[in-house]
């Protein structure tokens, strides 16, 4: 990826897309293309034909997704994976038609079968039974993995796969009914101090154990790998730690400075139990994430009291 060629980062205005605009510059990528989705339609196949006829996009980073929460992937079931696939689809295809020299493609820890040993090698795929909650949405996301595996495999397409892990960072949702757990309790503890609530409910029993990636570490393996992995094989992206999410609560309690107490609500869903990633493929290929949990949040919590 040479700074000139053209780069389309499908998704800029998410969490995940932005970070990649702002890495790419900061790498001295100068010839960015974006198109908001008031621009651009990704579920429109006519749109995105035009579009790329229009551009001629060199690389292709694929955010754009519909995404949320365990509550919204259970709730809008149909949309998640209506919109996902006609994105996928659409804009895959369209790399291949218009001679696009590489896509990487984002899926999702989900995608992996709700019981798989742990961690959760990239081998594991298609090797059970997916968490009910958000199977709509994984299955959209295997179907781009094996998107960009069929047209490696008919037409030499060198495009790749990158699974992040769950992910926070700047330009998060902060939708109480619609955000993933880490937004969700930020504004959750930060109103509860404000408004010296006595009690923040949790969903669920907060056993599970999930892994938190900041966007920007996310950012920085999507353009290693743009720059050098080129294999079928798609690779896992998170840090290797994990945290149960009563120990996620405790530590966005003490990080936001809320005093009362935390309760749990049972009959939200706790949804998969673990999903750790192994990110031993990640590491060898000379890869690991730099920012910590800790300092990630205090990061965003900083960020977060600045616009709200
Ligand atoms: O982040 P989250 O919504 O998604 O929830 P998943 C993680 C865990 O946190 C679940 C609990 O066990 C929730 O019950 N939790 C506790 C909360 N309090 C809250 C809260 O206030 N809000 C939320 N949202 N959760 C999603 C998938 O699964 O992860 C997607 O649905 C995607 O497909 C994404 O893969 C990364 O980690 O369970």
């Amino acid at each position: 990826m040479q700074q000139h060629q053209k780069i389309y980062v499908a998704g800029h205005r998410g969490m995940v897309g932005s970070a990649l605009v702002r890495k790419l510059q900061a790498l001295g990528y100068t010839n960015i293309v974006t198109r908001s989705s008031a621009e651009l339609d990704l579920r429109n196949q006519a749109a995105v034909q035009s579009f790329f006829k229009e551009e001629q996009p060199a690389f292709v980073f694929m955010a754009a997704a519909k995404v949320g929460g365990i509550h919204a992937n259970n709730t809008f079931r149909a949309d998640f994976i209506y919109d996902n696939l006609m994105m996928e689809a659409n804009v895959i295809h369209a790399a291949y038609q218009y001679q696009v020299e590489k896509l990487l493609f984002l899926g999702s820890s989900c995608i992996y079968p709700k019981l798989a040993p742990q961690p959760l090698k990239e081998a594991y795929l298609l090797d059970g039974q997916l968490e009910a909650t958000n199977e709509p949405y994984a299955i959209a996301k295997i179907a781009g993995i094996k998107l960009c595996e069929a047209y490696r495999a008919q037409y030499a397409c060198n495009f790749i796969s990158a699974m992040p892990t769950n992910l926070y960072g700047p330009n998060d949702n902060y939708d109480l009914q619609n955000a993933h757990v880490l937004p969700a309790l930020i504004r959750k503890f930060h109103e509860a101090k404000m408004q010296q609530a006595p009690e923040v409910v949790l969903w669920g029993t907060g056993k599970p154990m999930r892994e938190f990636l900041h966007v920007d570490d996310l950012a920085a393996a999507c353009c290693f790998l743009m720059q050098d992995y080129n294999e079928a094989e798609f690779v896992n992206i998170g840090t290797g730690v994990d945290i149960t999410i009563a120990a996620l609560a405790q530590l966005i309690k003490e990080i936001v400075g809320y005093e009362g107490n935390i309760v749990n609500d049972t009959t939200k869903p706790d949804g998969t139990p673990r999903k750790l990633m192994d990110v031993s493929k990640m590491k060898a290929l000379g890869w690991s994430a730099q920012i910590d949990l800790e300092n990630g949040i205090r990061s965003v919590y900083e960020a977060y009291k600045s616009t709200h």
